[in-house]
């Protein structure tokens, strides 16, 4: 008998403990673990679509929870979708599975995320009282001291069960809550009940959880007619949303709900809603590091540190004041400067900006994924890989002349279109740098500009020649003494 049944699979292990000893020399490798998340979600029309997107971005998550949630639009005998409304998606994600798996072997089964797919407190707005399936989920991934990394937990509904399950701990482990509450990151969508105010950060604020609250995903909200860009809007119209997403991608693609008819300016065929992605862009693996800070910027959008640990979205008006309390429907500035349907309001568009000016690459990453549910992976396109050459953040000088080296591959032998551009809007220095040779992988530099004490974030875009486009960046942090 062969003392060796699996000798590929031993080759295998071995080349990934080589590689990642390799990885680990540098600071990539934090880069390339995959975050840990948990979904709370009120099931509304568009979490249903954002729950298409999400799965088939499973490979790129270690899902801790998949937890519906109730929300102050959505519970029990209020426009609720079912206890259940997430299962018909997870079936159809286990017939595209075989698919997914020949694109990247690293998407969890369906009967897996069904595991992790749990009832939380659904029977009213804010409801916080009962213990339940989906609040100890959140207890138990929270109390396993064995995994210290981060867990970042969503709110795409009400904060309720987040709460709940914070309050088991506070009742049955108080002596846990500081280390517990050190692994939590939060990112909601508003806050859509009052459980955040009421009880987290009355009862956990000392502990300075980061937490982020979007306004900004009103971006990609149902109104996203009226401030979206033109050349944006062109992903999110019936006929891209047709070919790239809706026909002819299988099972899964085909649950998702664009809109049905003409209403309001849209047609049959274009892109919805799907305000609660924001809360999972943020941590897809695309080589921005915007979940190293808030203020950082990325596909999830990016936030100003407004009080403690709290970050919410950038408002420009002179002499604003953020509210004290909740960040929501009755007080968020983007929501209420929307009320006001101010035509062609350029103060509402500069405000969202942060979050669309990523629709194009997102909505070409969900089209690529889409292809993955019914295509060979010859068929289909694959990331680029980005590697920045020399370290990711670094102590520079005023004017001192920073080369920039990235190498840059593509698992499709594409051709790859190289950008450095400055984050500005990311960045604390007041200057815009120029960057010279900046379409060069290896050739590009840039002179830091003599502001001591700034930041300069520089990013490299890699973008492939496949059908879609794809693109993959790596983010320089310049420290200048
Ligand atoms: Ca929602
Ligand atoms: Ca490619
Ligand atoms: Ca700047």
């Amino acid at each position: 008998m062969d003392s060796n049944p699996h000798p590929v699979l031993g080759v295998t292990l071995l080349l990934l403990l080589v590689a990642t000893m390799v990885l680990g020399q540098d600071d990539s490798l934090m880069a390339s673990e995959k975050p840990r998340v948990i979904v709370t979600s009120d099931g509304e029309i568009d979490d249903e679509c954002s729950m298409v997107r999400f799965l088939l971005y499973a490979n790129e998550f270690d899902i801790e929870g998949i937890i519906t949630s109730s929300s102050q639009y959505h519970a029990h005998g209020h426009n609720w979708a079912g206890d259940d409304w997430a299962r018909p998606y997870l079936a159809a994600y286990a017939k595209v599975y075989p698919n997914l798996v020949k694109h990247d072997p690293r998407y969890p089964t369906a009967e897996f995320l069904q595991s992790r797919t749990l009832l939380g407190n659904v029977k009213a707005e804010g409801e916080m009282d009962e213990v339940t399936a989906g609040s100890q989920r959140i207890v138990e991934v929270l109390l396993d001291a064995a995994d210290e990394r981060p867990v970042w937990i969503q709110a795409w509904g009400g904060t309720n069960t987040i709460a709940r399950a914070l309050k088991t701990i506070e009742q049955q482990h108080p002596d846990r809550m500081a280390e517990v509450a050190k692994k939590i990151r939060f990112y909601f969508i508003w806050e859509q009940d009052e459980t955040y105010q009421r009880y987290i950060r009355p009862h956990w604020g000392k502990y300075g959880i980061q937490t982020i609250i979007s306004d900004q995903f009103v971006a990609l909200f149902y109104h996203w007619k009226k401030y979206v860009p033109e050349e944006q809007q062109s992903y999110l119209a019936a006929e891209w949303m047709k070919v790239n997403l809706l026909e002819g991608h299988g099972p899964l693609c085909s649950l998702y709900k664009a809109h049905t008819k003409e209403d309001k300016g849209l047609s049959e065929g274009d892109f919805r809603s799907e305000g609660d992605s924001p809360a999972f862009f943020y941590n897809i693996p695309n080589g921005l590091r915007s979940d190293e800070s808030p203020g950082w910027g990325g596909w999830g959008g990016r936030f100003v540190r407004v009080r403690e640990n709290t970050w919410l979205d950038p408002v420009s008006e002179p002499g604003y004041e953020y509210p004290a309390g909740r960040w929501y429907t009755g007080s968020a500035w983007g929501r209420l400067r929307l009320k006001k349907e101010i035509s062609g309001d350029e103060a509402l568009v500069s405000y969202l900006k942060p979050q669309w000016r990523w629709i194009d690459a997102l909505q070409n990453d969900f089209a690529a994924r889409a292809d993955w549910c019914v295509k060979e992976f010859n068929e289909a396109n694959h990331h680029p890989v980005v590697k920045m050459n020399g370290k990711l953040n670094r102590n520079v000088k005023p004017r001192e002349v920073v080369q920039l080296d990235a190498t840059a591959t593509d698992p499709d032998g594409d051709e790859l279109t190289v950008r450095w551009w400055q984050y500005c809007e990311a960045d604390s220095a007041e200057a815009t740098v120029r960057i010279k040779n900046s379409d060069s992988a290896h050739n590009a530099s840039f002179i830091v500009p003599n502001e001591s004490g700034k930041e300069v974030h520089i990013i490299v875009e890699v973008t492939d020649s496949g059908t879609p486009p794809l693109v993959r960046y790596q983010r320089i942090v310049c420290q200048i003494e």
